[in-house]
């Protein structure tokens, strides 16, 4: 796959959820600089930097997506010859796609033993991490029963709901809206993250706020499984998560739209979910509360703060 056709497919949602996006980009940038055709090592830097630029532009909200890329081009100013900065770019990019997956099967470990046998789960949205953990509790012979919200308008949940039904697991499918009628019935709740702020609030799909209240409300757990690389260090310098606000299209038909010429129909694809109302974040460097976020980010993302060289040079 070209670079453009990835950047292409993450930015119409073929490739989509934090992980995948940003596994896809470092596969991206892997594959753009076996193809570089260069002179010399400044323009493969110029190269790689416009291919890192590009991917970034694609998603504004999973901050995987620029972790993954700093992760890969970062060293890079650092390189002084041609050879062996194509050789190690490559090498991190492979590397970073590695980790990624193993962080999900380990967090699928963790997070199962937050579920215990006859436990019902509600997940939203359609995140592996948090699917890892369901799949994990049923490979280990819990009986489970899981809620999958449908998640409109682009029903993720299908996704999820097709999981699940392959893996055996007695799966109840819901419109969002149900969430908190069903909740009585649940015992933990588990979605992903698409960002983690220093503060510990929660960036995924739109509703898992909702989620979250009602869970509050009802002393359900409500659970995190996220990898290292969602958590946001440029949210210690007082950078906030720009929220994606996807076309009105995905809701109703320009046709429709234009006979209700008062309304504007409004598409955001995320929300925060506040950390008073998460109970542990999942990762595959173990279980932390919220409040721990910046702990997360200094210690697994090895960032400093003196170290402003995070975006992109
Ligand atoms: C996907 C979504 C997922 C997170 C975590 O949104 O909100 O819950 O990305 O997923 P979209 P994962 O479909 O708009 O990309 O655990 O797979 O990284």
């Amino acid at each position: 796959m070209t670079l453009e056709e990835t950047a292409g497919k993450i930015r119409s949602m073929e490739i989509r959820g934090a992980g995948r996006i940003a596994r896809a980009a470092a596969r991206a940038l892997y594959e753009h600089s076996m193809e570089a055709e260069s002179a010399d090592l400044a323009q493969y830097c110029q190269r790689m930097y416009a291919a890192a630029e590009l991917l970034v532009s694609t998603r504004p909200t999973a901050v995987s997506l620029p972790n993954a890329v700093n992760l890969v081009m970062k060293p890079l100013k650092n390189e002084s010859d041609l050879f062996t900065a194509r050789h190690n770019l490559e090498e991190r990019a492979l590397a970073f796609i590695k980790r990624s997956e193993e962080a999900v099967s380990r967090i699928g470990t963790i997070g199962a033993r937050h579920i215990r046998d006859g436990d019902v789960v509600m997940t939203h949205c359609n995140s592996e991490a948090a699917l890892a953990c369901i799949l994990k509790a049923h490979q280990q012979g819990m009986d489970i029963e899981v809620y999958a919200t449908e998640v409109r308008p682009r029903n993720q949940g299908h996704i999820t709901a097709k999981t699940l039904s392959d893996a055996g697991i007695k799966t109840n499918f819901i419109v969002d809206s149900a969430a908190r009628y069903f909740m009585k019935e649940v015992d933990i709740c588990i979605t992903g993250a698409d960002a983690i702020t220093v503060n510990g609030s929660i960036i995924n799909k739109i509703g898992t706020s909702q989620i979250a209240l009602a869970a509050h409300e009802a002393r359900v757990s409500f659970v995190v499984a996220a990898e290292t690389y969602k958590f946001a260090p440029c949210t210690i310098l007082g950078e906030r998560i720009l929220i994606e606000e996807r076309s009105p299209d995905e809701i109703l038909s320009g046709d429709m739209r234009k006979q209700l010429p008062h309304v504007t129909v409004r598409n955001p694809t995320f929300d925060i979910t506040p950390a008073d109302y998460v109970d542990l974040i999942i990762t595959e460097a173990g279980v932390y509360p919220p409040e721990m976020a910046y702990t997360v980010i200094k210690e697994q993302l090895h960032w400093d703060t003196e170290d402003m060289s995070l975006e992109l040079p």
